[in-house]
């Protein structure tokens, strides 16, 4: 599809406009909204992520990358969520302190909308104390961390220990997820699940609340 390697590269050129457009072009035509969300935004924001590791692409540009893909996913958010059921679970869901990256934790609070969960966004750079407020606050079913640096992630572990210090690491389910995580890692820290993508954590949060 030519539009789609368009938009690649107007995301690569951090063009929002044009990603609106683009994003709304492909559900005229047709697509549904996570097809177009995978193939054009997902896809695009990996090549911008491969041109920033090897130095091609500076932080200022792929600044403007991730303005535009979210101008993108404003658009599709509101479908992604159209299933006007009753909410199936609770979620309280941020990036750990440290790290401002939060794009991959959009799309997951994204599709666990789609799947019927009530989900309370804490943002990004999160301290042990910003979660615990949540999770006494909310009395979610479910707490997902998010984190895109191998120096911000080991403080997942942080966050879950202090669960366990205060014997309340039972009351919840914990998903973390990001790059650089693997399944090990969740073991490691504590975890109840690593989740590799949105789609994943989706499905594994639907499994786990049942
Ligand atoms: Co940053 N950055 N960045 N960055 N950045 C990475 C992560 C990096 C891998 C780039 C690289 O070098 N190749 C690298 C980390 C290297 C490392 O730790 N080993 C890096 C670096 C170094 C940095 C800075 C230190 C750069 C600098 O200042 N010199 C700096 C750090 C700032 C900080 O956090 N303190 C920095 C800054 C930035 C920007 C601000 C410019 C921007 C963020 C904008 C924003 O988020 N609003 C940015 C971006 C965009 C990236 C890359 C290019 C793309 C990340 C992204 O949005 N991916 C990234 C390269 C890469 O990852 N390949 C990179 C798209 C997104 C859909 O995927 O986030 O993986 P992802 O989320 C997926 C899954 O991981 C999973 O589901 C999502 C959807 O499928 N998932 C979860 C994520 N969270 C989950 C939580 C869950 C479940 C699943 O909970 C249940």
């Amino acid at each position: 599809e030519e539009l789609v390697a368009q938009m690649h590269d107007d995301l690569y050129d951090g063009l929002k406009d044009e990603i609106v457009e683009g994003v709304n072009i492909l559900l005229e035509r047709g697509w549904g909204a996570d097809k177009v969300l995978t193939e054009a935004l997902v896809e695009g924001m990996r090549i911008v992520g491969v041109d920033f590791r090897d130095g091609i692409l500076f932080v200022p540009e792929v600044l403007l990358a991730a303005n535009a893909m979210k101008g993108g996913m404003a658009i599709l958010r509101p479908l992604l969520a159209e299933t006007g059921a009753k909410p199936i679970g609770k979620m309280v869901i941020g990036t750990v302190k440290g790290d401002i990256h939060d794009i991959g934790k959009n799309l997951v609070t994204m599709m666990m909308e789609g799947a019927g969960f009530e989900v309370i966004d804490l943002g990004i750079n999160n301290s042990v104390d910003d979660y615990l407020n949540a999770l006494e606050e909310h009395k979610p079913d479910i707490l997902g961390m998010s984190a895109l640096l191998t120096t911000t992630m080991p403080y997942m572990k942080v966050v879950i220990d202090a669960l366990v210090e205060k014997g309340i690491r039972e009351d919840y389910i914990v998903l973390v997820g990001g790059a650089p995580l693997n399944e090990e890692f969740g073991k490691a820290v504590g975890a109840d699940a690593y989740c590799r993508d949105a789609a994943s954590a989706s499905s594994t949060g639907v499994a786990m609340v049942q």
